[in-house]
C-alpha cells in the first residue's frame, strides 16, 4: 500500500490572541491526529489524539533538548521568536531526557514528598479562608456588584502556595506575579520577554545562593541537599528547577480552579448535584483538567531521528512500508506540540460529547492534562489539593454564586500555550 509521508495540507496558524479556542479547538481535532502548525510563523506538528500522545510521550526518540531542533540549530528560529521562552530555558527537569532527566526527577521526589504537599493544606485553608473574608467583606458592601473571581480568588492562592512551598518571601509576591504575566502574555514586546526571563534567572540563582548558606525548612533547601539519585545538583541546577516549578505552579492552577467555577456556574444543574453531595468535588476537578485544561499547547519536542506514526497512531521504529495509506513522518529535528486541550476534546477517547462539561461522565479522570510518561507534572498532586479546598470553600460561603456576563462574554486572555481566561465576573449573593 502507498504511504503518504509528511502530507502537507496548509498548516493550521495558532492564534496568538486566542480569540476562538473551542473554535480553534475544534479546527485541531479536525486535522489530527497528527496536525501541521503554524507558531507565528515556525511549523511543528502537533498531536491532538490521546493514544497517539501517550504513545509519543514514552517515545524516547522524542527529546526536550533544544540543539535538537533543525529550524534553532539552522539560524532560522532566533531569539526574536516570542515563544522562545517556553523552549530555551535554563537547564532543568523539564529540558532533559534520559539519566540526566531521572537524576533530577529523583532528587525533585526526593524532596517534593506526599507529605511535604500534605503539610501545604493548613496553608492552602488559611490563605483561601483569608480570600473568602475579603470577597465577604466587598458583597457586604455593595450587595449585587460583580467582582471578577481572578484578581480576588482564583490568582493569589497558587502564587502564595507555591512561594511558601519553596521558600520564596511573601513580599516577592507581587513581582513574581508581574514578571510571569509578562513572561506569558503574547502582548509583551519580545525585547521586554527578554528581560524578563534574565530578570527571573538572576532572582533564583540569587536565592539559590543565600539558602545554599541558610538553609531552611522549604523545598528549595531540600533540592539543595537531595542527595539520591547521583551527583546532587549544582546551584545553576536548582535555579533552573525552581524556576519551573515556580512557573509550572501558579499559572496552571489558577487555570484549574476558573476551569471549574466557569463549568459549574455555565451549568447549574450540574452545581446542583456537587452540592448535594450526588458528584465528588474530585469529579469536577476531572472534569475541569479534561474539559478546558491549564495547557492549552506544551512546546516542544524533538525528534532525534525520523520517527513513524502509522494512522491508528503506533509509532513504528521500522520502514514505512508496512503503513497503511495514512501515515506521519516526523522528520529528524522537527517539532511535536502536545495540544492537550485538543487532547481532552478527543471524541475517539472520550466519546462524541467530549466537547461538553459534564460531572457525570465515567472516564473523566482518564485525562492526561497533567502529561504522560517520564515528564509527567510532579506537581499535580499540589494542584489537586488546591483546587480541592478552595473550589468547596468558594462555594459554601456564597451558595448564590452565579455569572455577572451571559458566558459567550468570558474571553481568554492572550496567552497562547497557558489557559488564561482574562476575568470571571461573578455575583457573589448572599
Ligand atoms: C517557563 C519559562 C522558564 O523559565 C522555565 C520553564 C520550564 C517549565 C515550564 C515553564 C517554562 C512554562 C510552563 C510549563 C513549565 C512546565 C509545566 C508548565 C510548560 C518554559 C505547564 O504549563 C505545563
Amino acid at each position: 500500500m502507498e504511504v503518504t509521508l509528511n502530507p502537507s495540507p496548509p498548516a493550521l496558524a495558532i492564534d496568538p490572541l486566542v480569540q476562538d479556542l473551542d473554535g480553534e479547538t475544534a479546527r485541531l481535532r479536525a486535522a489530527g491526529p497528527l496536525a501541521r502548525i503554524d507558531l507565528l510563523g515556525v511549523p511543528a506538528w502537533t498531536v491532538t489524539s490521546q493514544p497517539v500522545a501517550r504513545r509519543l510521550l514514552t517515545d524516547s526518540r522524542l527529546v526536550k533538548d533544544i540543539n535538537q531542533w533543525g529550524l534553532f540549530a539552522s539560524g532560522e528560529v532566533t531569539h526574536a521568536w516570542p515563544l522562545i521562552g517556553m523552549v530555551d530555558v535554563p537547564p532543568s527537569m523539564f529540558t532533559t531526557d534520559g539519566a540526566e532527566h531521572r537524576r533530577l526527577r529523583t532528587k525533585i521526589a526526593q524532596a517534593l514528598t506526599a507529605r511535604r504537599v500534605e503539610e501545604l493544606r493548613p496553608v492552602v485553608e488559611r490563605y483561601t479562608a483569608q480570600l473568602l473574608d475579603e470577597l465577604a467583606a466587598q458583597a457586604k458592601e455593595a450587595p449585587g456588584a460583580a467582582v471578577d473571581l481572578k484578581p480576588a480568588f482564583a490568582g493569589p492562592l497558587p502564587m502564595a502556595v507555591v512561594c511558601s512551598l519553596m521558600g520564596v518571601a511573601e513580599s516577592e509576591i507581587p513581582r513574581q506575579m508581574k514578571l510571569w504575566k509578562a513572561f506569558f502574555s503574547m502582548l509583551t514586546p519580545q525585547d521586554e520577554r527578554l528581560a524578563v526571563m534574565a530578570e527571573i534567572y538572576g532572582i533564583f540563582l540569587g536565592m539559590v545562593h543565600e539558602k545554599k548558606a541558610a538553609p531552611g525548612d522549604d523545598l528549595t533547601s531540600a533540592l539543595i541537599l537531595a542527595d539520591e539519585g547521583g551527583a546532587p545538583m549544582s546551584q545553576e541546577e536548582v535555579a533552573g528547577n525552581l524556576q519551573s516549578m515556580i512557573a509550572a505552579g501558579h499559572e496552571t492552577t489558577i487555570a484549574l480552579i476558573l476551569s471549574a467555577v466557569r463549568g459549574l456556574l455555565t451549568h447549574p444543574d450540574q452545581l446542583a448535584l456537587v452540592l448535594d453531595g450526588t458528584v465528588s468535588w474530585e469529579a469536577v476537578i476531572e472534569e475541569a483538567l479534561r474539559w478546558d485544561p491549564p495547557v492549552t499547547h506544551l512546546l516542544m519536542r524533538f525528534a532525534t531521528e525520523d520517527i513513524v506514526v502509522a494512522d491508528g497512531g503506533t509509532p513504528c521504529s521500522s520502514g514505512a512500508e508496512s503503513l497503511g495509506d495514512d501515515g506521519f513522518v516526523i522528520g529528524k529535528g522537527e517539532g511535536v506540540v502536545m495540544s492537550y486541550r485538543a487532547i481532552g476534546r478527543d471524541t475517539g477517547f472520550h466519546g462524541p460529547d467530549a466537547d461538553s462539561f459534564d460531572v457525570t461522565r465515567a472516564d473523566a479522570a482518564r485525562h492526561i492534562a497533567f502529561g504522560h510518561g517520564p515528564h509527567i507534572c510532579p506537581g499535580a498532586a499540589l494542584s489537586r489539593l488546591e483546587a480541592a479546598i478552595a473550589l468547596p470553600a468558594l462555594f459554601a460561603r456564597f451558595p448564590g454564586l452565579r455569572l455577572a456576563v451571559p458566558s459567550e462574554e468570558l474571553r481568554k486572555a492572550p496567552v497562547l500555550t497557558q489557559n488564561d481566561l482574562e476575568a470571571l465576573p461573578v455575583v457573589l449573593g448572599g
